[in-house]
C-alpha cells in the first residue's frame, strides 16, 4: 500500500468505527466491537503493520494519523458507553417509580418529650379534682411577675428569682422573662370572682444554671380561692396528687418557709421515692425531696386583685415540672431534657 491508499484506509476505517459504535445497542457488543478495532490482534494494529513499509519520511505524517484514528474510535466508544449506561439508569428509575406497589419508607413510632408526657399526666390529675386550666404570657410584666405578688422595688426577695429582661417593647421597659407561674394567679383573680380553682401550666425563666436547675424550666401553678378554704385543704389536695403520682404510701412534710405573696409560706417534700424514706445519695440521706412551694395566699395579694376579702380565704402553690419528672423517671441531670439526644428521648 502506497501512502495514498493508506491515508484513505485511516479515514475510511475511522467513518466505518464510529457509525458502527453509535448504533450498538448492548454493552458486551460494544466492547467486542472496540477490541476488534483496537485489540493486540485488531484491524488498526494490521495498518500499523502497513505503515513499517513505508519510507520513513512518510511513516511519521502516517503515524500521526493512525494516532487520530485511535483516538476517534476511543472517543466514540467513551460516547456510546455512557449514553448506555445513561439508558439503563433511566429505565431503572423509570420502572422504579412506576411501581406503586413499593411499601412506603415509615416513620418510626415516637412518644411525647419526656416532659410534656409528664405535664399532661399532672394537669389530669389535678383536673380529675375540679380544677379548670388558665395560662398567661411568657413575657410578662413586672406588675404581675412581681409587684401584685407583693415583692415591693427593692426587695430582696426578688434577688432569688433574678431573670432576663428585654428591651423595651412597645415603649414599656418593665417587661421581663416571667420566673414563676404565679403571676397567672393575679391575672384570674383580677377576671373572676371567688371561687376560683386553676392551675396554670407554662414555661418559665430564671438566671439558674447547675445539675437540677435550668434557666427555662416548666412549673405548674396551682391557686383555690374561696369562702373557708384553710391549710387542711392545701395539705389534703397536695396529699392526694402525690399519691395519685407516687403511690399511695407517698407521704408529703410541710417546711416552713417565704414567699412575699403567701403567708404562711411552706416548701413542701415528698418521701425519697428512692428510698422510701430511709436516707439515700438522692435525698441528701434525709429521706426527703423538695418539689414545690406553697401557702395561704396573702391579704396584700387580694387587694391587688381588688378582691373583698371578706371571709375569703386560699391557698396557692407552684411545683417544678423538671423536678417532678426528674424523680418519676430516675434522671440525675436536668440538661437531659434539653439535648435533644434521640437516645435518651427514644426510651419514653
Ligand atoms: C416559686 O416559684 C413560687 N412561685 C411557688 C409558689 C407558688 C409558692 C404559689 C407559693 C405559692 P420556687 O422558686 O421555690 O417558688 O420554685 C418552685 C419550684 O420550681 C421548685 O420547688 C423547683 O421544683 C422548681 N424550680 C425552681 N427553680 C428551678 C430551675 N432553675 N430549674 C428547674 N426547676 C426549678
Amino acid at each position: 500500500m502506497n501512502l495514498n491508499e493508506l491515508k484513505v484506509k485511516l479515514d475510511a476505517m475511522a467513518e466505518e468505527a464510529r457509525a458502527e459504535l453509535s448504533t450498538l445497542e448492548r454493552q458486551d457488543d460494544l466492547v467486542q466491537a472496540r477490541n476488534r478495532y483496537l485489540g493486540r490482534k485488531g484491524l488498526v494494529k494490521d495498518l500499523s503493520a502497513e505503515l513499517g513499509k513505508l519510507p520513513p519520511e512518510e511513516r511519521r505524517l502516517v503515524g500521526q494519523e493512525l494516532n487520530q484514528l485511535k483516538d476517534a474510535i476511543e472517543g466514540a466508544y467513551d460516547a456510546q458507553l455512557k449514553r448506555l449506561e445513561e439508558r439503563a439508569r433511566e429505565a431503572a428509575l423509570a420502572q422504579g417509580a412506576a411501581d406503586l406497589t413499593l411499601p412506603g419508607r415509615g416513620l418510626p413510632p415516637s412518644g411525647g418529650h419526656p416532659l410534656i408526657q409528664i405535664e399532661e399526666e399532672l394537669i389530669a390529675i389535678f383536673r380529675a379534682m375540679g380544677f379548670d386550666v388558665a395560662t398567661g404570657p411568657e413575657l410578662e410584666a413586672d406588675l404581675y411577675n412581681f409587684e401584685s405578688l407583693n415583692f415591693p422595688a427593692d426587695h430582696p426577695a426578688r434577688d432569688m428569682q433574678d431573670t432576663f429582661f428585654v428591651e423595651p417593647l412597645q415603649g414599656r421597659e418593665d417587661i421581663l422573662l416571667r420566673t414563676h407561674t404565679s403571676p397567672v394567679q393575679v391575672r384570674t383573680m383580677l377576671k373572676f370572682k371567688p371561687p376560683v380553682r386553676i392551675i396554670a401550666p407554662g414555661v418559665v425563666y430564671r438566671h439558674d444554671d447547675d445539675q437540677t436547675h435550668s434557666p427555662m424550666f416548666r412549673q405548674i401553678e396551682c391557686l383555690h380561692v374561696d369562702r373557708g378554704v384553710t391549710m387542711a385543704h392545701l395539705k389534703g389536695t397536695l396529699t392526694h396528687f402525690v399519691q395519685r403520682l407516687f403511690g399511695p404510701s407517698t407521704a408529703i412534710r410541710l417546711r416552713p418557709s417565704f414567699f412575699p405573696f403567701t403567708e404562711p409560706s411552706a416548701e413542701v417534700d415528698v418521701q425519697c421515692i428512692f428510698c422510701g424514706g430511709d436516707g439515700c445519695r438522692v435525698c441528701s440521706h434525709s429521706g426527703w425531696l423538695e418539689i414545690l412551694g406553697s401557702g395561704m395566699v396573702d391579704p396584700n395579694v387580694y387587694r391587688a386583685c381588688g378582691y373583698d376579702m371578706d371571709g375569703i380565704t386560699g391557698y396557692a402553690f407552684g411545683l417544678g415540672v423538671e423536678r417532678v419528672a426528674m424523680l418519676k423517671l430516675g434522671i440525675p441531670n436536668i440538661r437531659l431534657f434539653y439535648g435533644n439526644d434521640l437516645r435518651f428521648l427514644s426510651q419514653y
